[in-house]
């Protein structure tokens, strides 16, 4: 738990940066972009200026967020001398060097303070060998955007329609909409704040998940219809091959999170999804689900490993070399095999 103190010493020291770089994570995702955007928000409605700089270009899906806040993507938007007008970096949603591996070339050497505000288990040391740094980290917390609130509560910052919105974006996509096991009661508490600071959930809702391409559509439709069920229907199994993909206009990043839908039928347990790319690579996602709710506990991770991947014991993902009909064969075998030794 991070002490009121800490966020307040912390706002104070970022109260005396005339302008702060804002860093997150590569392949920022919808925490990483809220709580960047409610901080440079929060930083400039005090009069002082914020940069935020990204790894990468902000995914389609959350630019509704920065439509009033620009983002910069390094390095192809900033020269190196981007570092001279800055006084001190604020890192959210991370403390992790290989997620700021892009940044590198930035950090290596550079003086300036650093205040780290992150939610993860990782804790790599943020100071290149010399440069002071803050860490406010707090690994229970269900999202970095509600670090960000707990830090404007602490500093009295106050919460505008547009960072309630940021911070919610940040909550809803880090639990899942609330059914993450890190849903907690301060997750609702805030949730419920936003709320009243103007933050709309049907609107958002809508901006994150009914504003895909349609190619995301016709693919998902293609892997539904190669559903295999094996072991008495409690494994689905999906796949999706590079014609498909063509047919579709889809490409292997329409993809995401489309191996939980089998995860609906009752009598689903296991769910695999076999992606094959345009270089003949394989790549496999599977998913269990929580013995709570199918009462056996499989460790997708355990069967992941198998091949050569790895993960978390409810998701996890493999990159597999060979050729796909055998490769098919012994991951539906090995799947077999866990369900029937957790049954
Ligand atoms: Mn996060």
């Amino acid at each position: 738990m991070i002490h009121v103190e800490e966020f307040r010493q912390a706002a104070e020291e970022i109260g005396r940066w005339g302008r702060t770089l804002i860093l997150t994570h590569d392949r920022p995702d919808g925490d990483a972009l809220g709580a960047c955007i409610a901080m440079k928000r929060s930083i400039e409605s005090a009069g002082r200026k914020a940069t935020i700089l990204l790894a990468e270009t902000c995914p389609v899906r959350y630019t509704f967020l920065a439509e009033q806040t620009p983002l910069y993507v390094w390095p192809s938007d900033r020269p190196t001398s981007i570092l001279e007008g800055f006084d001190g970096i604020l890192v959210l949603d991370t403390c992790s060097l290989s997620q700021l591996a892009p940044f590198r070339p930035l950090l290596t050497g550079c003086p300036l303070p650093r205040v780290v505000l992150d939610h993860h288990a990782t804790r790599d040391d943020l100071s290149d060998g010399g440069a002071p740094v803050t860490y406010l980290i707090d690994s229970s917390a269900a999202s970095a955007c509600s670090l960000v609130y707990r830090w404007c509560q602490a500093a009295g910052w106050p919460i505008d329609t547009a960072i309630a919105e940021a911070l919610f974006v940040g909550l809803v996509t880090d639990t899942g909409w609330y059914r993450f096991s890190n849903t907690d009661a301060e997750t609702f508490q805030i949730a419920g704040h936003l709320v009243e600071q103007g933050a709309r959930p049907d609107i958002v809702y809508g901006r994150l998940y009914e504003m895909w391409p349609t190619a995301r559509l016709r693919i998902k439709a293609l892997a539904l219809s190669t559903i295999e069920l094996h072991a008495d229907a409690r494994l689905a199994l999906m796949h999706l091959d590079p014609a498909m993909f063509a047919q579709a206009g889809a490409t292997p990043k329409d993809t995401e999170e489309l191996v939980n839908e089998p995860m609906a039928a009752g009598s689903v347990m296991v769910s695999i999804l076999f992606v094959q790319e345009e270089d003949g690579r394989l790549r496999a996602s599977f998913r269990s689900k929580s013995p709570q709710v199918c009462g056996i506990d499989i460790d997708i991770a355990a069967l992941a490993s198998q091949f050569g991947g790895g993960g978390h014991r409810r998701a996890a993902g493999a990159r597999l070399e060979g050729e796909w009909g055998a490769l098919r064969d012994r991951i539906i075998a090995a799947a077999c095999q866990a369900i029937k030794e957790s049954c």
